[in-house]
This record gives C-alpha cells, sequence and structure tokens, in this order.
C-alpha cells in the first residue's frame, strides 16, 4: 500500500470546518475494506467501509421497514471517474437495500444542479447528496436544507464558501496535484532529463477538482523551476482533451516535453491529437504524459506505457456515504470529512516511492490483477 491508512477520527478531529488537505502534512485517510476481501491489490482498501457495500440488512438505516428517500444531485456524466461514482450510489441506495434514490445528472450545469436540490426540499426527501459542479455560490440553498431540516452530504468535490452540511466524503485533489509533481521531479531526475517543458490540460474551471490539482502541481513546478508553457481546460472530457491537445500541438511544436491532463478521458483525447500531430508520448515517446482518476481505462494505458503515471481519486463515496447516514440515522453525530485512500500507479519499475508533503508514499506498477480490481 502506498499510505499508511489512519481512521478518517483523526483528520475530522483535526479539522473542524472544510479545507482541502488534512493538518497541512500528507492526508489522513480512511481504510476502506473490499466488499472482496480475498485479493489484495491497491483497490481493495479503497472499495468499501466496514462490511459489504450491498448493506447489512439488519444495520441498514430503512432495516424498520421505512424507505429512506435520498436526492443525489450529480455533475454530470463527462468521465468514466463519473459513471463509476454514479454506479456507486445506486448500487448502495438501491431499493433492495431500502433506498429511494432520486437521481439528478446536472450536465455540468451549475443552475441545473441548485435547481436539483431545491427540488429535493420540495419532495421533502430524508437526506440530499451533492457533488458541487463548482465550490461557490453554496451557502444560500444549503440555507435552505437546513431550515427544511435535511440533512446535506457532499460528496468528492468540495464546497468551499458554506459549511452547513453534515459530512463531506472525497479525495485531497491539492496532495494529488503535489504527488504527480514530485512523481515527475524524481521521474526525471532518473532518467537524467534535465529540461522539463509542460503543457497542462486542466479539468472543468471553478471545480475544486481543478482548482486542487492545478495548485498542487504548480506549487513542484514553481519549486523545481519547470517552464509551465499553458493550462487551459479541457472540461474533464475526452473531447475537450483532444481540442486543447490539437491546438498545444500547433503553438507548442517541438517545445514541450511533459503533457499534464486532469482526467483520464482528457488524457485519451490528448493522446489521439498527439498521435494525430506526430508527437510520441509514454514510456518510448518524447512527452511524458501524466495523468488523475486511475479508472480502468486509464490503468490500461499505463500497462501499456501510452500513460507514464496515473494519480488515482477514489470515485466510490457511496460506501462511505451509507455509514454517514446510519450514524445520523442512530442519533450520532459523523465525521464533519472523509479523506478515502488513492494510490499512485505507473508503468515503469524504477522508483518505489516519491515524497509528497514529507510523507513517503508508494508507487504501484500497474499489473493485469489491479486493472481487474479497479472500477
Ligand atoms: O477527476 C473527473 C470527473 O470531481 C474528482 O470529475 C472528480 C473529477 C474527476 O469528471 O474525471
Amino acid at each position: 500500500m502506498k499510505k499508511k491508512l489512519v481512521s478518517a477520527l483523526v483528520c475530522a478531529a483535526m479539522v473542524a470546518t472544510m479545507a482541502v488537505g488534512c493538518g497541512g502534512g500528507g492526508d489522513t485517510q480512511a481504510d476502506a475494506p473490499a466488499a472482496d476481501a480475498g485479493t489484495e491489490t491497491p483497490a481493495d482498501d479503497a472499495a468499501a467501509p466496514e462490511e459489504d457495500a450491498t448493506g447489512d440488512e439488519a444495520a441498514a438505516p430503512a432495516a424498520g421497514g421505512d424507505v429512506i428517500t435520498i436526492g443525489f444531485a450529480q455533475v454530470g456524466h463527462e468521465s468514466d471517474w463519473r459513471t463509476a461514482s454514479t454506479k456507486s450510489c445506486q448500487d448502495v441506495f438501491s431499493a433492495e437495500n431500502g433506498y429511494d434514490l432520486q437521481f439528478v445528472d446536472c450536465d455540468n450545469d451549475s443552475a441545473v444542479q441548485l435547481e436539483a436540490v431545491r427540488g429535493f426540499i420540495e419532495q421533502d426527501v430524508d437526506y440530499i447528496i451533492i457533488d458541487p459542479i463548482v465550490s461557490t455560490g453554496w451557502d444560500t440553498v444549503l440555507t435552505e436544507c437546513e431550515d427544511a431540516g435535511i440533512p446535506v452530504i457532499v460528496i468528492d468535490r468540495t464546497i468551499d464558501d458554506s459549511d452547513k452540511y453534515v459530512s463531506w466524503v472525497g479525495s485531497n485533489f491539492k496532495t494529488e496535484g503535489l504527488a504527480a509533481g514530485e512523481w515527475l521531479k524524481a521521474y526525471a531526475a532518473a532518467k537524467g532529463i534535465s529540461e522539463l517543458n509542460v503543457l497542462v490540460i486542466e479539468g472543468s474551471t471553478g471545480a475544486s477538482a481543478t482548482i486542487g490539482r492545478t495548485e498542487g502541481f504548480k506549487e513542484i513546478a514553481d519549486r523545481e523551476g519547470w517552464t509551465i508553457l499553458d493550462s487551459q481546460s479541457g472540461d474533464f472530457t475526452q473531447d475537450g482533451g483532444a481540442e486543447v491537445m490539437e491546438s498545444y500541438c500547433k503553438s507548442y511544436e517541438g517545445q514541450f516535453n511533459v503533457v499534464i491532463c486532469q482526467n483520464d478521458n482528457e488524457a485519451f483525447g490528448a493522446m489521439d491529437a498527439m498521435t494525430a500531430a506526430g508527437v510520441s508520448y509514454g514510456v518510448d515517446g518524447d512527452v511524458i504524459l501524466v495523468s488523475f482518476d486511475a479508472c480502468t481505462a486509464g490503468l490500461e494505458f499505463v500497462k501499456s506505457g501510452d500513460i507514464n503515471a496515473d494519480f488515482e481519486c477514489n470515485p466510490l463515496a457511496a460506501p462511505f456515504v451509507e455509514e454517514v447516514i446510519k450514524t445520523l440515522a442512530s442519533g450520532g453525530t459523523p465525521e464533519k470529512e472523509v479523506y478515502m485512500a488513492e494510490h499512485w500507479f505507473v508503468n515503469e519499475d524504477i522508483l518505489s516511492s516519491i515524497e509528497v508533503n514529507g510523507e513517503t508514499q508508494e508507487l504501484t506498477v500497474v499489473t493485469d490483477d489491479i486493472i481487474a480490481a479497479q472500477y
């Protein structure tokens, strides 16, 4: 395992209000034993808290026979990561498990997302789950949820201008960006590459995932004196990644040797655009290609050597959310912040670990078993 995984309790105790990062140094993460404890792969410890994600009948919040109604305002359907996130919620909050899940795909439109939340208030659902498209503009609607007495659980992206939610479950995006930077530094040194000229394809503008990954990577780039030639949004989509990369290939022909894509789908688009422009990438190419998310298809490209390194972001928040709901249903106070476990994946076995925030973090070489266990 890459990190020493510690209880999220420690993290929550340290951070009273919303803030990306935990305690300044490396983040503290919730260990999550897999539903299938039989295989040991890095993906396993990020799969589910406590018991099987399908739910233990006796312990389920709906055990008394009442169906629990949950409104989920999802970002959209822009990426493999998003598909895995939606599936995680639909699997856990199924009718079989005693839930009525009201799912709204907000198609990356913040106005639609606010409207969805207001719709859930009107329906008087029992709980509201929000994956906030952007990190600001939330206080008014969260106050409305509070006034209606409906607990809000935020997943994945953070809300930065309100703390009127009971719990947030997600990842430390800045740490992911820092890890990508620290890996690039160590990798370039191991390969004898002294000059790094970087192009960044950012995620959706205003999303905390974009903000954190951009900040984290830039911090290392500035410290190391690398040149970031450009940094534009590819909107977390394959088409967006292809479009930005196509224009980068024209504007920066022969000038770049690193491309950082802030998710796998952008990386797939960037690969297509580089291939079309005759630019070689990956472990045998001229351009080092880095991605985030590490979903199944992303890891397949790491294994084939097309992507050099992929920094995981765990989309399986729903089992953790169910724990929060169980805690609330039994009159308890859930942790304000729950960080999920993640791993850093590479193709080549030339570095065993990197230092991130003063902490040694393992690098995992992708194998078929890891891909088979990933989402
Ligand atoms: O990286 C991207 C998705 O918010 C962490 O959103 C998430 C990001 C993820 O579209 O693939």
